[in-house]
């Protein structure tokens, strides 16, 4: 079987190469030269856990091209961003995909799409441009199996998880599945494209509800005097319960744009765009207790520690560092960023003792797991603040080192800095009494940690 894939990005590519580990004989396509330039010479455009094993083991069945060629099966997997002014999505791309396979399609091909697409653009406008090949929908097969591997941990989520195959007809679905079960060992679920299409939103949707939500409740506990972590660790003990993780934000390619696909078309949407409002303001919030904290110190500097969207991958899209960043220097911050896995970023990007060195306050924006290890002995602080925007740290471990350490959501009153002081405020964790919150709340509750969880949530 020989199949042709357009767009060797973040999910276009581990397909691809698995496709290829597994018997076929795949033609990669990028439009982007260096893509296929980099790929040529043997290397990869991005990293993720285990490609470049599965690269070694696809390469004798794997090819790559700025040009689609004739094959038995088309898998389309290009962007389809948002547009950030109108918030709609921008379908240039997969229109341009679809418009690239037209020439090349034949009687009996499969075309499958896997990009994230409004309900209802497999029917009005990927299939309508491939019939401009003189070939009509029916003579040549098309399904929608929209991917559900999360970055950072692709290759097992693409082999393992569950897959819904949505079809343009019983024979196309039949025949993606067979495409599909060559290298998926998960359950495969059949139903239409347009189905397939809503269900791939409705499951980002869900995760920025559930994480909207989270976020609303840290804010709602602070005004409470509640710890928000150790509410939700309580409260995700009743069999039926599963709140997220609160946070600076939601960032990323998927959970950040796919709520307003669903949206563009609707005038119904409440609660999609509300959440999706409540996520974007989480940078507002970390900027806020920063500020507050930073009141009267001339001249702050603010080290951002983490600009990747999410824990222990480099990639910046959509992170709600950005937004952080950007309002932080309006205010007129100094900024300076460290992150150990991404490589570009509107500021520049330094190791972590020039990112921090004179620092007034460390701000933990992503949850690499390297930060939880780090030794707050070895920072050259002016004022020994953190703010633990992922309530990763550990606290105990910077209280000891004299850090005033800030968890989002952890209900302690905001109060600010005295310049040159460094004493902890009260409020904050005090370096005497390690990891208790000096509050109206509650003691602790010897069952959790000293950040008010088990582990992760
Ligand atoms: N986040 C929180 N709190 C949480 C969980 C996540 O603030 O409790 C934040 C993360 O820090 C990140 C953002 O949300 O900024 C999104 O991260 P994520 O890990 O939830 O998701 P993605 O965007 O990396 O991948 C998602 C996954 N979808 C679901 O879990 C429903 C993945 O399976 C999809 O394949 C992917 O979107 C996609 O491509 O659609």
């Amino acid at each position: 079987m020989k199949i042709c894939v357009l767009g060797l990005g973040y999910i276009g590519l581990p397909t691809a190469l698995l496709l290829a580990a597994h018997g076929a004989d795949v033609v990669g396509v990028d439009v982007k030269q260096s893509v296929v330039d980099c790929l040529s010479l043997g290397n990869l455009p991005f990293s993720e856990p285990g490609l470049e094993d599965l690269y070694d083991e696809a390469r004798c069945r794997f090819c790559v091209r700025t040009e689609p060629e004739g094959a038995d099966v088309f898998l389309i997997a290009v962007p389809t961003p948002l547009d950030p002014a109108t918030r709609v999505s921008n379908l240039t791309y997969a229109r341009s995909a679809a418009d690239m396979i037209a020439p090349h399609l034949r009687r009996g091909n499969l075309v499958i799409l896997e990009s994230t697409v409004p309900p209802g653009t497999s029917e009005r406008v990927i299939i309508p441009r491939l019939e401009k090949s003189g070939v009509s929908i029916g003579d040549f097969l098309y399904a929608h199996c929209p991917e559900r591997a999360i970055p950072g941990h692709t290759l097992p989520e693409m082999t393992g998880n569950s897959r819904i195959i949505g079809g343009y007809d019983r024979s196309s679905t039949d025949r993606a599945t067979a495409v599909y079960r060559t290298f998926v060992h998960g359950q495969i679920y059949q139903t239409d494209a347009r189905t397939a299409e809503f269900v791939k939103l409705m499951e980002n949707t869900c995760r920025d509800v559930n994480i909207a939500l989270a976020n609303e409740f840290a804010q709602l506990a602070e005004e409470c005097g509640i710890n928000v972590w150790e509410a939700i660790t309580l409260a995700n003990k009743h069999p039926r319960v599963s709140i997220l993780s609160p946070g600076p934000g939601v960032g990323g390619h998927c959970i950040a744009i796919d709520p307003w696909f669903l949206a563009e078309n609707s005038t119904r949407c409440r609660m999609v765009s509300t959440a999706r409002d409540i996520n974007d303001s989480m940078p507002n919030y970390v900027l806020r207790i920063a500020r507050n904290l930073l009141a009267g110190i001339r001249n702050p500097a603010i080290s951002i520690l983490g600009v990747a969207y999410k824990g222990n991958i480099g990639d910046t899209r959509e992170s709600p560092a950005f937004k952080f960043a950007q309002l932080a220097e309006n205010e007129g911050y100094a900024i300076r960023c460290h992150d150990p896995y991404a490589v570009e970023f509107v500021h520049p990007l330094m190791d972590l003792p020039e990112a921090t060195t004179g620092s007034d306050c460390i701000v933990i924006l992503t949850d690499h797991d390297r930060f939880r290890e780090l030794d707050p002995a070895m920072f050259q602080v002016r004022t020994k603040l953190v703010i633990d925007a992922r309530n990763i740290l550990d606290h105990e471990k910077w209280t000891n080192q004299g850090f005033a350490v800030r968890v989002l959501g952890d209900g302690s009153p905001v109060q600010q800095i005295v310049p040159g002081d460094i004493a902890v405020p009260g409020g904050l964790y005090p370096a005497d009494t390690p990891g208790s919150i000096v509050s109206s709340s509650p003691p602790p509750i010897s069952l959790l940690s000293q950040n008010g969880r088990e582990g992760f949530l």
